[in-house]
Parts: C-alpha cells; structure tokens; sequence
C-alpha cells in the first residue's frame, strides 16, 4: 500500500487531496499543527481513515518524527501562510513557514530516508504569484519570476530549493506552479469565497453590502478538485519536473461579481458593491493566466470546470450553507 504525508490537511487543497489520495487506495497521514486545532473535526469528517500527526514545518525536529511515523512514499508539502495580504504585515513569519518550511521538510525527508531520497517522492505548492510583475503572457514554466509579495517570495525560495534538492541529491522533487483554485472549501479571506458568501446573504436579506478592494486585477482561476488531480500525477511520473496548471482562461474580479450577483438574479451589483482601501495591497499582481499546455501533453491533465460553473458552484454552496444556519 502507497503511504502519503500531507502537509496543510486541514486547508482547502489538503482535503480534495486526502480524499482523491483515499480513493487510490493510499494509507493517508496528514500534518496538523497546533495543541487544539480547530479544523482537526472538519478533517475527520473528510476523511475518517486518515492518521493525524502532530508537528509543525517551522520544527524540523517534529518533521522527522513524523516521517517516522508515516514513512511515506510520497510527501505533499501545502502547508504554508497562504493569504498574500496577511503577507505583508507578517513577513517574518510567512518566511518561516512558507520558505523555510519548504526546506525544513526537503531537509528532513534527506535526513529520513538517508541513501534511499529517491525513494520518498516530493510535491511542492508552488504558486502562479512567483510570477507577480508578469513579464510574459501567457506565464509557462520558464516565464521569469518577479514576486510581488512576501507570500511570492517566499514560495519562489521554496520553488528554487525543491529544484535545487532535484539537482543536488537526485531527490524526486518536484514543484506544481499552479494558478489560484477555488472551492466551496476556500476560506472566507480569499476574493471568490468573500464574494460567493457575501452573495448568498444578501439574497436572503442577511447583509446590505461588500466591501472590496482593486476590482480590475485579473486572475486564471479553476477549480481545486481539478488542481489536487495534476499534483497526484505529477508525482506518478518516471522523473521530477515542473508544471504550470492553470485554465488559460483570465477574468477580473468585477467578472467574478458579475457572474456571483447573476446567479441570485441580480443584474446591476454598482448598489451592493463599497469600496474600501483597506483591501488594497502594497503592490497588486495585475494579471495571470496560465498556460498549462506541459501538464496536459505529458501528465494528460486538464481543468473540467468552467469559471461560471465554479462560481455557480460556490454561491450555490453558500446558500445551502446560509438557509441551513
Ligand atoms: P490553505 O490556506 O487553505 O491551507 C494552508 C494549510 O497550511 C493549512 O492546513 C494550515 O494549517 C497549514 N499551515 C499553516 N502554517 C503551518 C505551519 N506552521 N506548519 C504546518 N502547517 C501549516 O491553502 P490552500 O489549501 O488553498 O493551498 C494549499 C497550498 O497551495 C498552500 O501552500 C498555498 O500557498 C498553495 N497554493 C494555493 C493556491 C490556491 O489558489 N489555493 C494556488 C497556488 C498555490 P491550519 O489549518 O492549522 O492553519
Ligand atoms: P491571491 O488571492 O492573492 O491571488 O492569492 P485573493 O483571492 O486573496 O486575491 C485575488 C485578487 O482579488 C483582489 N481583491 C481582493 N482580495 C481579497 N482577498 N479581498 C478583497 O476584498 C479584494 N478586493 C480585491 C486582490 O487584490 C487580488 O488581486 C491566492 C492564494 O490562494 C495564494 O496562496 C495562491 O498562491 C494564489 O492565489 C495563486
């Protein structure tokens, strides 16, 4: 039976993958920090069969306890700080955890599984914000990157360290740069979610209005169930490398509000929508979209959901959600 780690279990990507990882007849462990975590209920839910392991990426110490445990054969490291504007005002930390953990993991996992490194396959949640100021349209795997955030440049440390632990040990280490994914499971601090939920209350008379911050960036938005499928596949190959997964489609977030206020029959949201600088960011990544055309010639991946559909999807779930609370 294949054995797998998952770092960040109890965050959006960590459930689709527990539950696709269950369904392909692996014994799941995940990661879960924190001495009474408040996602540790939702997780069992998910997935009843999966071990909870206590550590943290910040604590090499407890990674390696926990490789133990778990022995695995492949490690899905998603943990990490991953609000971009929360970035900003805590810098050191998302440091610390989203790079420095990144290499804690690679670190340990060498120290673990010793001469056989090659035998422990790695994932790193890379992100299309590495790519920030993008300077090429589409963005592909070779596209410069030219983080915008401290979120950015950080996954982009954790992104050259996985490359670098492929080349230097011979690890099967590699990094899925993927572009922003969406669910019903996404946190209520990320621009669809705050949208679909605020959406679903106004249309029950529960709230008056939004407040948002840059309506005109764009971004190359799918859905997660898809995304966690191409992180599987990647570590299904005979070699590491590193993919772009993305929809090659773009749209602004005054697209996503127009599609959101459509589904409750709304046709003009210029009433419900309040600008609010406090959303603005330092620096903004004004454009990103995707070309996956790599992943879907050699892993045979591609996204089956729509930008309307997950929208649909998410404040449908969100009204389900209301009306039952
Ligand atoms: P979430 O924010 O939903 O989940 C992040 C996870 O990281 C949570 O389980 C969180 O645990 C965990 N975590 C935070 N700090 C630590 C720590 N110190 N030690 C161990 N675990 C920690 O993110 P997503 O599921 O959306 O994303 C998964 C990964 O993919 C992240 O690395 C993200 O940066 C990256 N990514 C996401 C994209 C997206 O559009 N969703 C796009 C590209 C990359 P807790 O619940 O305890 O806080
Ligand atoms: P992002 O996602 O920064 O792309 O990172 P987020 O949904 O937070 O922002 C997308 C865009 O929307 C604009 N925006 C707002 N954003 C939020 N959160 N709240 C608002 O009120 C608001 N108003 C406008 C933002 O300025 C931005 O341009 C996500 C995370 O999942 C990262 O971890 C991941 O790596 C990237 O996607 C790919």
């Amino acid at each position: 039976m294949k054995r797998a780690l998952i770092t960040g279990i109890t965050g959006q990507d960590g459930l689709y993958l527990g539950e696709l990882l269950t369904a392909e007849g692996y014994e799941v462990f995940g990661l879960v920090r924190g001495q009474n975590n408040p996602k540790i209920p939702l997780v069992r839910e998910a997935l009843p069969e999966a071990t909870l392991l206590f550590g943290d990426l910040t604590d090499t110490s407890s990674l390696l306890r926990v490789l133990e445990r778990s022995n695995p054969t492949e490690v899905y490291n998603l943990g990490a700080i991953s609000f971009v504007a929360y970035s900003w005002e805590n810098a050191s930390i998302t440091t610390d955890v989203t790079a420095k953990g990144a290499l804690n993991l690679l670190e340990a996992i060498r120290l673990h599984a010793g001469n056989n490194s090659d035998g422990v396959r790695f994932y790193q949640a890379s992100s299309s914000e590495m790519f920030g100021k993008a300077q090429e349209v589409p963005q592909r795997e070779t596209t410069l990157l030219w983080p915008r955030s401290p979120y950015g440049v950080a996954k982009s440390f954790a992104h050259h360290m996985t490359i670098n632990y492929r080349e230097s040990y011979g690890m099967h280490a590699s990094s899925g740069i993927l572009f922003n994914h969406e669910s019903p499971r996404r946190g209520p601090e990320f621009v669809t979610r705050k949208v679909s939920q605020a959406v679903a209350r106004i249309a029950l008379g529960r709230q008056d209005s939004i407040a948002m911050g840059n309506l005109d960036a764009k971004r190359d938005w799918g859905f997660a169930g898809d995304y966690v499928r191409a992180m599987w596949l990647m570590l299904q190959q005979p070699d590491a490398d590193d993919y772009v997964v993305a929809t090659g489609e773009t749209h602004s977030i005054r697209d996503l509000l127009d599609v959101a206020f459509e589904r409750i029959g709304i046709d003009d949201w210029s009433g419900y929508v309040r600008y609010d600088e406090r959303y603005e960011r330092p620096a903004e990544v004004d454009l990103l979209i995707g070309d996956a055309s790599k992943a879907r010639d050699k892993l045979g991946w591609q996204p089956t959901v729509g930008f309307r559909e997950l929208v649909a999807m998410m404040v449908d779930a969100d009204l389900d959600a209301e009306r039952a609370s």
